[in-house]
């Protein structure tokens, strides 16, 4: 899949449009769905209210989730077609740096695209992907979502669930998983019930995360257990809807386009 783009770097909107090309370029390979796009634009707007940029507090939710990753015996980053589109090469740094599993789940699943993505993260360095296998479920959950390795997000402690359905977050939560959910709005029942709500874009969130695991490497299980009591995911779901109902401050010339 390539990720080239035929827009100058210096277009005000060099970022938006990127990213709107490489989803585009991912329903083209078989890896994005077309409901795809239409979370692509869902998120293009909330990000645009939040200033586009990772504010402070969505830095701590991504420090706190660093230090949930450090501090698990099992932790899995769920896969779907967007997020394989956006940052593959990030996601495997991110499995790498915490010794995470990637695991393909998808909204609407066809084994096509499981083993379509699959193939894609083993192309951008992964060694390992799960999902393929899909012999358990989560229980409480009809549609395909509920389909998991037994080995992978079935027997997760911790979960990360990029651009996530409200459904799964809350049937991942009564299996007593802590979850750490990235999604760019709020309000999303996803991000409601999250142990960490990560309100920012998966582009700048992954390799954030990635950042932190790597700074707390060496970090004692004391200090990781500090950081994750001391998150407060009320006050980040709170900072991020303040933020996107009273404006980012960013230039005008900036906002154009
Ligand atoms: O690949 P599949 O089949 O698993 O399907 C994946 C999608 C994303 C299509 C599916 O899960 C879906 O329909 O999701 P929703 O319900 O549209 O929710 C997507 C959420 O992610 C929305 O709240 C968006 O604001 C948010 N979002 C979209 N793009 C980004 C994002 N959050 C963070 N970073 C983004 N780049």
């Amino acid at each position: 899949m390539s990720d080239e783009v035929e827009v100058p770097e210096d277009h005000p909107r060099y970022q938006s449009l990127l990213t709107r090309h490489r989803i585009e370029a991912g329903v083209d390979a078989g890896i994005t769905s077309r409901q795809g796009l239409i979370a692509e634009g869902r998120g293009e707007a909330f990000d645009y209210l939040l200033g586009e940029e990772t504010t402070e507090s969505a830095d701590e939710a991504e420090r706190a989730a660093a230090a949930y990753f450090l501090l698990a015996a099992h932790p899995v980053i769920s896969v779907n077609g967007n997020v394989a589109a956006l940052v593959p090469d990030e996601l495997v740094e991110l499995a790498a740096a915490t010794g995470a599993d990637l695991e393909v789940n998808l909204f609407n699943r066809t084994e096509e695209r499981v083993a379509a993505i699959a193939a894609h993260l083993r192309e951008h360095g992964a060694t390992e992907v799960k999902g393929l296998t899909a012999d358990a479920r989560i229980p409480g959950l009809s549609h395909e979502r509920a389909k998991v390795d037994a080995d992978g997000i079935c027997d997760a402690d911790v979960v990360l669930v990029p651009l996530e359905d409200g459904d799964r977050a809350e049937a991942l939560g009564a299996m007593g998983k802590t979850e750490v959910v990235i999604d760019l709005n709020p309000l999303s029942r996803s991000a409601q019930v999250a142990t960490v709500p990560v309100i920012d874009n998966v582009l700048r969130a992954i390799p954030r995360m990635t950042e932190h695991a790597r700074d707390l490497a060496d970090a004692s299980r004391e200090e990781l257990e500090s950081i994750v009591e001391a998150f407060d995911r009320e006050a980040a779901l709170r900072d991020a809807e303040r933020r996107i109902r009273e404006g980012a401050t960013r230039r005008t010339d900036e906002r154009e386009g």
